[in-house]
């Protein structure tokens, strides 16, 4: 008898077997209070994972509340696109690998603030201050950590403003804080670290030099096409009111 005995079978007695002989022979061997505990861990994991999503989509809302006012009171729209991802678990605990770090809720609690990911893209530089300033202003929202990446682009030439902040997301045990990671970044920058982001995938991180030169140097044509197209946009509507490097943690 094994624990999975007498529980009914999904697969069609035709179709085609998913599981290997030896991964089959493995989950027959696994005894019934293993199978709970895998299926506690799971429940676990997916409660866990669910609160990231729950404070990503608080995060989201907030941006899109601003983005809908803003269109409604103010003669253009800062926030160009948002988009959002989770990051996957084998992700999570790839990074805790890489930290060293045993991985536990706990701990990767503790150490992974970029499971729950929302990425702004805005028209000018300004724009991106003005919405972190918007958003980490707002009474709710902490502050964990700031990088600006754009003040000080990455050698390769990356830039994005960084934040993690925490925001209360609130189920029916309370108030339970939870960090997001919120880049924002300008369209031109944007459009850089996608190519930067595929070419790394496609040479599967051993870029050739010659690449890697070319893409730094588009990072700086991409930053010039910025400060111009800002140095226009102030023409027509005059200086915009923002206090770069100023996000308060
Ligand atoms: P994905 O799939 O986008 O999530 P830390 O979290 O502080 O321990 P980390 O993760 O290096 O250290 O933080 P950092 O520097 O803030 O970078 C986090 C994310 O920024 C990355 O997430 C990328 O999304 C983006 N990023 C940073 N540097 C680069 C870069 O040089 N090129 C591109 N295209 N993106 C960059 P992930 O987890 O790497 O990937």
């Amino acid at each position: 008898m094994t624990p999975l005995d007498g529980i009914p079978s999904q697969r069609h007695p035709d179709a085609p077997h998913l599981l290997t002989p030896r991964a089959q022979r493995t989950l027959e061997a696994i005894d019934g209070r293993t199978l709970d505990e895998m299926r506690a861990l799971r429940d676990e994991t997916e409660r866990f994972m669910l609160r990231y999503k729950f404070g990503m989509d608080e995060v989201i809302t907030k941006l899109s509340i601003l983005r809908e006012e803003f269109s409604q009171n103010h003669d253009y729209n800062p926030i160009e696109h948002i988009s959002s991802r989770l990051k996957s678990l084998d992700s999570v605990i790839a990074k805790m690998q890489r930290k060293g770090i045993e991985p536990t809720f706990d701990t990767i609690r503790d150490t992974v603030t970029d499971i729950a990911g929302v990425r702004v893209t805005c028209s000018f530089v300004s724009d991106a201050y003005r919405l972190a300033e918007l958003l980490t202003e707002q009474p709710d929202i902490r502050v964990l950590k700031v990088k600006d990446y754009i003040a000080e682009p990455k050698e390769n030439g990356y830039q994005s403003l960084h934040l993690i902040v925490e925001v209360p997301v609130f189920l029916s045990t309370g108030a339970h804080p939870v960090a997001v990671e919120v880049q924002i970044r300008t369209i031109a920058m944007d459009f850089w670290a996608s190519l930067e982001h595929k070419i790394y995938y496609k040479y599967d991180r051993q870029v050739p030099q010659e690449l890697l030169d070319g893409l730094t140097d588009a990072a700086h044509t991409a930053a010039e096409l910025d400060s111009r197209m800002e140095r226009l946009h102030r023409e027509v509507h005059g200086a915009p009111v923002h206090r770069r490097g100023t996000i308060a943690i």
